[in-house]
């Protein structure tokens, strides 16, 4: 059944499966599996449970590398098929980045492919980004029905979110975009102290968040 298909791409992710992951999610597709239960019932479950082991120890960076690249594998099968079923009608511009100093993309690709497959025009800044290109960025697109994503993964890189929403207000763009902040490090907590509109858990989260501030 389902929950076996579920557990077969989990541990695709967590045994670093590179060669089978592909091939593993087009099985799930065949059998009639939807790309949002491969990535959020699936493959998403196998990467927390690595990045848990990873905090516990149990794991090392090269294995780490391994189950990023054997989602990477998966998620060259989803993307297309995800940027297929876009509706034609945009919901609004999302303006996509990780944090500058921060190399964390796994998160950050899904949640851009989550809001891509629900309407949202994707801008993505990729990985690494300055604060000054985020808001360069921002008022290159003021006027639009707009939103900022951010993700941060390390604890020193998510304190350029605080200096993000600074300068939204220094530049006069606070009120023009809607900003949204995530990544395992931001909390409810930090987005009330930065004066940020929102956070979610996950993609699919993500999506309903962006979609409800819209
Ligand atoms: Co990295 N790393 N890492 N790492 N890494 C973390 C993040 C640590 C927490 C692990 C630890 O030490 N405990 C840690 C940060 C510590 C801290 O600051 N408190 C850390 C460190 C220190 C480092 C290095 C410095 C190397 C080292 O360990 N010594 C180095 C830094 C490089 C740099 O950025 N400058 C490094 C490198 C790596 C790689 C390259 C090996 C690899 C990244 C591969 C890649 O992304 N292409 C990696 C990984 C994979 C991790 C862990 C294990 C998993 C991260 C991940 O992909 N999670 C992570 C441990 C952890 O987080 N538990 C560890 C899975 C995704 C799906 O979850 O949280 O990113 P996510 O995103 C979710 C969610 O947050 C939300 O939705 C996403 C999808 O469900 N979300 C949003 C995310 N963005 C959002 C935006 C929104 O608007 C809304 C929701």
């Amino acid at each position: 059944g389902k929950q076996e298909m579920y557990d077969k791409l989990r541990d695709a992710i967590v045994n670093q499966d590179i060669n089978g992951a592909g091939p593993l999610v087009q099985e799930a597709l065949d059998a009639g599996l939807t790309p949002f239960e491969i990535i959020n019932d699936g493959l998403s479950v196998g990467m927390k449970i690595i990045g848990d082991k990873f905090e516990a120890a149990e794991v090392y960076l090269p294995q780490i590398m391994m189950s990023a690249k054997a989602m990477k594998a998966a998620m060259e099968i989803l993307d297309p098929i995800l940027a297929e079923d876009e509706t034609s009608e945009s919901v609004g511009t999302c303006i996509k980045f990780v944090q500058e100093g921060d190399i964390h993309d796994i998160g950050h690709r899904l949640v851009a492919t989550m809001l891509g497959a629900n309407g949202f025009t994707v801008i993505d800044m990729g990985v690494d980004v300055p604060n000054d290109k985020v808001i360069e960025e921002v008022a290159a697109h003021k006027g639009e029905k707009l939103m900022l994503s951010g993700s941060a993964l390390m604890t020193t890189s998510m304190l350029g979110q605080k200096d993000v929403m600074r300068l939204l207000e220094e530049e006069g763009l606070r009120d023009s975009v809607k900003v949204m902040f995530g990544g395992a490090p931001v909390t409810d907590s930090w987005i009330k102290e930065i004066g940020a509109d929102a956070t979610a858990e996950n993609a699919a989260e993500a999506a309903n968040v962006a979609l409800e501030l819209m």
